[in-house]
């Protein structure tokens, strides 16, 4: 969640305790008047209008549906994430869920939206947003009757949610790294694999107290090691959560795609780009990278006014709501302010033209910051028609090349030991709790040279390139692979190896370099621009778990999300293979269980697992090459 939305994260910061009803700004840049709203149910929400000071003038409202609570009193400046918006003027209203803070109902934390049932007892998000714009419109006064909504994360997904029925004052919204299916991707899982670390955090912070954001307590300062003392998954209910906690219970009452998970997938009953829709997707963001993509493709396939549109960027989860985001980690961008630039350039123009009719509608259909070149791009089509997929491939010598292996008497494939009780860490250690915020935002920018040398990670690396090669689209890892087990988990990650001598050396090379200073280098950096697992089990159906046939080699396929990067000449490309990635996902026991969720300790069993590379089972990495 981190940085969901400026109404939770940078609005409550600077608009501290707690205010009813009317609040005058002293000098403020706003006017806020807290309002309850009600509901088609009865049930009243908790919401916050925040009127620009001195806007006489008739103004759209620009509003956001949150779950982690509204500011309390009047913003006393603008914030950074509504710069952008100021010159054009807008009355922000921000919402709590129901169920959330003060206002009434149960918050659910479901997607679930059934649109053949019209009782008014029938309440969800698109219910909720649809009947609270109806209130807006007709209750603040002095506004154009024009609405727009955005926000990033849930606040990305009530936004997101509205297409499916859209009010008709709805004139346009911006969803913004939405969830779009929790069990096939973004916060809960990955294809099935649970997001074990995430997923119970989350659920926690949402769902231990309707009055606040609430942060597990670990007593083990290495979250590692605390879930790795856990064991088994069950425990979290069993040694913790004792049964408390609705969304925790739901995730593991739901380890398939079942019925249940497939309503939570709310995107796929969007009809087509029924409301003019910014979507926005970050390539390195940690919660929600893949949300945004579907929906945008789901709302494409009937879209004849071209009125649904792409952004992507080089983000974590909202940073494109931050000041600057000039950097990711410690990869900077060109001199670019990719955040302001975004705000300035196309969210704002966005909003202007379809809320006040003032610029023009966007020319193109998707826009994306390219990373490696950063630069700007503009499509008039995505996916891009010139991307040409090209096969790269692992070879047996730990080497990278776009030559297919060619038959020889050589090894057919690497192998190595996966150890359930000694797994992959997905991130340096000590690993800090999701919530509050740690490393957590940034750790899929982080340099995978952690995990070298470990003999159960397999590097396939490339000859430095001669030339640049730029990868727009969407990417996958073919896998030919075995296990000697009956379940296992492949996770592969692709790598931008930037070159030895990528900078100059920052410290005196006399006087060694200054503490910590070493590890704040380019040289030789491994930046993993794409990173996925894929569980076993559901190779075959995502309904139905199967076993694995010991032994047996079989394709794999790893999507790998869609991007915008250019590998850069002397920059090499690198793969890793491996089989934990904790505790971000849950261990696989290795032995098929009927259920993961299930499992006892003594299911969890070492397993060897062997990826080929060989003219007949050639694995490789299908790279969407632009020439
Ligand atoms: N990633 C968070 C989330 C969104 C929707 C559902 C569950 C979690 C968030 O940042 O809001």
């Amino acid at each position: 969640m981190t940085i969901r939305s400026f109404a939770a994260a940078a609005l409550i910061a600077i608009c501290a305790p707690t205010v009813n009803a009317q609040q005058p700004a002293a000098g403020g840049a706003f006017t806020l008047e807290e309002v309850m709203i009600p509901m088609r149910d009865g049930a009243r929400l908790q919401t916050a209008i925040m009127r620009p000071v001195g806007r006489s003038e008739a103004l759209p409202i620009l509003l956001s549906r949150t779950p982690y609570g509204v500011p309390a009193i009047a913003p006393p400046i603008v914030p950074v994430a509504w710069k952008e918006f100021a010159a054009d003027g807008y009355i922000f209203v921000i919402q709590n869920l129901r169920g959330r803070f003060k206002s009434e109902g149960t918050f659910l934390l479901s997607s679930q939206v059934d649109l053949t049932n019209t009782k008014s007892t029938n309440v969800n998000e698109t219910t909720d947003a649809y009947d609270t714009i109806d209130w807006l419109v007709k209750h603040v006064a002095n506004t154009t009757g024009k609405v727009g909504m955005f926000g990033v994360s849930y606040d990305g997904l009530t936004t997101g949610m509205t297409l499916l029925m859209p009010h008709p004052a709805l004139k346009a919204i911006s969803e913004q790294a939405s969830p779009a299916d929790q069990w096939m991707n973004d916060d809960n899982h990955r294809y099935g694999a649970a997001r074990e670390s995430y997923s119970f955090e989350y659920s926690v912070y949402e769902q231990a107290d309707k009055f606040k954001n609430t942060h597990f307590e670990f007593d083990i300062y290495d979250a590692y090691d605390w879930y790795l003392k856990l064991g088994p998954l069950s425990n979290i209910n069993a040694k913790y959560l004792h049964g408390t906690i609705p969304a925790w219970n739901s995730i593991v009452a739901h380890p398939n795609y079942d019925a249940e998970n497939k309503r939570e997938a709310w995107y796929t009953q969007i009809k087509g780009s029924t409301v003019p829709n910014l979507n926005v997707a970050g390539f390195w963001d940690q919660e929600d990278p893949w949300g945004p993509w579907q929906i945008f493709h789901q709302a494409a396939k009937n879209d004849p006014d071209h009125t649904n549109f792409m952004v992507a960027g080089p983000w974590f989860h909202g940073s494109w709501r931050t000041a600057k985001n000039d950097s990711i980690g410690i990869i900077p961008l060109g001199g670019h302010e990719t955040a302001r630039e975004y705000r300035e350039n196309i969210e704002a123009p966005f909003f202007r033209f379809y809320l006040h009719g003032k610029g023009t509608k966007p020319a193109w259909r998707a826009t994306m910051f390219q990373t490696g070149s950063n630069a700007w791009r503009t499509y008039d089509s995505w996916p891009v028609k010139s991307a040409m997929p090209t096969n790269l491939y692992f070879h047996n010598d730990g080497t990278l090349s776009f030559e297919k292996p060619v038959a020889s008497s050589g090894a057919l494939y690497r192998e190595y030991v996966s150890d359930p009780a000694n797994p992959v860490p997905y991130r340096q250690r000590p690993i800090s709790p999701t919530y509050p915020n740690g490393d957590w935002r940034r750790w899929e920018v982080a340099d995978q040279r952690f995990v070298d040398g470990r003999p159960d990670v397999l590097t396939y690396t490339s000859a430095p390139l001669d030339h640049d090669i730029t990868v727009t689209g969407e990417l996958a890892a073919k896998l030919f692979a075995s296990t000697s087990g009956t379940d296992a988990d492949f996770i592969v990650k692709l790598i931008d190896v930037y070159p030895e001598n990528a900078q100059p050396n920052e410290w005196n090379a006399d006087a060694g370099p200054a503490p910590n200073a070493y590890a704040r280098s380019l040289n030789g950096y491994k930046l993993p621009i794409a990173m996925e697992v894929r569980r076993g089990r559901f190779n075959e159906s995502f309904e139905t778990p199967h076993p694995l046939v010991a032994g047996k080699v079989t394709e794999w396929t790893v999507p790998l999300r869609e991007h915008d990067h250019v590998f850069l000449k002397g920059h090499r490309i690198a793969v890793q293979v491996q089989s934990t990635w904790f505790p971000v996902i849950d261990r696989n026991p290795q032995k098929f269980v009927p259920n993961i969720y299930e499992a006892k300790a003594s299911d969890f069993v070492k397993a060897t697992q062997r990826i080929y590379g060989s003219a007949a089972m050639p694995s490789h990495i299908v790279l969407p090459v632009v020439h």
